[in-house]
């Protein structure tokens, strides 16, 4: 072996600090070698490179397209140090070890979401870069690799104390396998959505990639480790979804964090953003909703009414907006105090909505340390398949993604409901989905007055949401996410007998007659729908 010197090939797209890892390498009397664009950059700061057509005696060619991929790189890469044969035969070759491999690759997944024609993001597939890193993190006893420029400084640190820390190089290696995986996979997804191959249909084996995001503090609950991964295929890279929120302010989210806010924001994204609403969640369930329609336009009263839904439940829960919040709302979230201990202000582990005034967020952050201010675009709407765990196995759904726009309000009382009575129903329709079953709301036009949910029973959930409603029970609308299978007696009795003046449920008991009867009965409007909104 030729050179004395420990070597690093540096090869990156993304130049953040560049120059300090180079000079600090440098300083730990490394030679840099390095690739066209990275080795003019180190260059131009004025620290020693060598460029790797030097190294490999080929100039870079095919526009880049061969620049690394040649033995001289990946024989000095790939050999393994305690081998003699192997360090025999790259000596005769005049190859010299490289021991530090620093590549990110080309910007592909950013070229396909810029809207580059096909052959643009055809040339940003990186071929020379994953075979590097996967040369350097298959060696990794001998190579460390390094694709995250998060991850400089701590190579430095390492390399400092000689570089030996196989646990560290083990990680290392680990990162960068997963990093080709998630690359290959938008790859793929890419060129699957091209017309010509997918004709729009999902993939037929649909790859999931999940990138790690963050460890967490815990799980559930505090003996459960757990962590929260991003969705790097392509569909949901564009910064949607509450896991890649950007958080302005607050407390590190939690587990149970990002399950309340996926349930408060998904609810609060099925209003029209033409109803400004805001929806309370507690424990993944909707306790308190309202829409500017029940209040004239004011969101400040709607966001009132929300909370004087269930003020118990709301005190440490979410606020979800489906509108930008403003100064008003946020002095508004800030100040209002509970309905229950005029002494005590409002306190929530969570705002999120799509987007916040720069006056709004400096307000809102006045709140509290704590307080997690969550700015989130809402799910697209050809969001991917919902997975779910079960032992040995995934589950996966389609997103339940009807709303009372795609679904018929059949009328089969009687009574035939109002126009404003149909327009409640809507509204406590759009909520019952985000309830667990069994799910029962009632409502008024543009407020959720009551709901019960998660009862095995549906008659208890029936008798919660009544019993929350209190007295403005009377003359309100009740939904229930599954047909009733039983009246006289039973759940639609017993909401006629409380006040509620119309209903909403599927359809398709075998006693669906009992239910209308009991309706005429009582003069109560009953509606079918013909779909249902299980939760489980
Ligand atoms: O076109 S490539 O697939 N062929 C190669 O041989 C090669 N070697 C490195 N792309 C290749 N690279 C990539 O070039 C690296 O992964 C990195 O993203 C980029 C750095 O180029 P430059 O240093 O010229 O800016």
């Amino acid at each position: 072996v030729s050179s004395a010197k420990p070597r690093a090939l540096i090869s990156v797209s993304d130049k953040t600090n560049l120059d300090k890892l180079a000079s600090g390498l440098v300083a730990l009397g490394f030679e840099v070698i390095s690739t066209g664009g990275s080795a003019k950059f180190i260059q131009d700061k004025n620290i020693p490179v060598t460029s790797v057509d030097s190294v490999t005696s080929f100039p870079e060619m095919l526009d880049g397209r061969v620049k690394t991929l040649h033995p001289g790189i990946h024989g000095g890469i790939l050999a393994r140090r305690e081998n003699e044969t192997h360090m025999k035969q790259i000596s005769e070759h005049n190859i010299d070890l490289i021991d530090v491999v620093v590549v990110n690759l080309y910007p592909f997944r950013e070229t396909v979401l810029g809207g580059k024609a096909f052959e643009e993001c055809v040339e940003n597939i990186d071929i020379g870069g994953p075979a590097m890193i996967r040369a350097a993190a298959k060696n990794h006893p001998h190579v460390s690799v390094v694709v995250d420029p998060n991850d400089y400084d701590e190579l430095l640190e390492n390399l400092k104390k000689d570089g030996s820390n196989l646990d560290f190089k083990k990680l290392l290696a680990w990162k960068a396998f997963q990093h080709c995986a998630s690359y290959d996979a938008s790859v793929a997804e890419y060129l699957w959505q091209e017309d010509s191959i997918g004709h729009g249909k999902p993939a037929p084996e649909k790859t999931v990639s999940m990138t790690l995001l963050n460890e967490l503090r815990y799980g559930e609950n505090p003996h459960q480790p757990a962590a929260v991964y991003s969705d790097s295929t392509l569909a949901e890279s564009s910064g949607t979804g509450v896991a890649r929120s950007i958080v302005h302010h607050g407390k590190e989210m939690s587990y149970n964090n990002y399950l309340d806010a996926e349930a408060a924001y998904s609810c609060a994204c099925d209003y029209p953003s033409s109803d400004r609403t805001c929806v309370i969640v507690k424990h993944t369930n909707p306790c308190g909703i309202a829409s500017e329609s029940a209040t004239g336009g004011d969101l400040l009263e709607a966001y009132r009414l929300a909370v004087r839904a269930d003020p118990i439940s709301a005190f440490g829960g979410i606020v979800a907006f489906n509108c930008t919040v403003d100064e008003e709302m946020a002095r508004e979230i800030r100040e209002f105090r509970s309905p229950t201990d005029d002494e005590t202000r409002m306190f929530y582990e969570i705002v999120i909505a799509p987007s916040y005034t720069e006056k709004g967020l400096e307000v809102l952050k006045g709140k509290s340390k704590a307080l997690r201010i969550l700015e989130t675009k809402p799910r697209a709407a050809d969001a991917p398949m919902g997975l779910r765990q079960v032992g040995g196995g995934w589950l996966s759904q389609e997103p339940d993604s009807l709303v009372p726009e795609d679904i018929e309000f059949t009328s089969v009382s009687a009574t035939k409901p109002t126009e404003d009575q149909l327009e409640a129903l809507r509204f406590a329709w759009r909520a019952v989905k985000h309830v667990k079953s069994n799910a029962i709301t009632v409502a008024k036009k543009g407020k959720l007055l009551g709901m019960g949910s998660g009862q095995p029973n549906r008659v208890n959930s029936v008798r919660i949401a009544l019993e929350k409603a209190g007295d403005d029970v009377e003359g309100s609308v009740l939904a229930s996410d599954a047909f009733f299978p039983f009246a006289w007696g039973d759940s639609v009795e017993k909401a006629c007998q409380a006040g509620v003046k119309a209903i909403a449920h599927p359809g398709g008991s075998m006693r669906d007659q009992d239910a209308i009867d009991c309706c005429d009965k009582y003069g109560v409007a009953l509606v079918t729908t013909g779909v249902r909104h299980f939760r489980h």
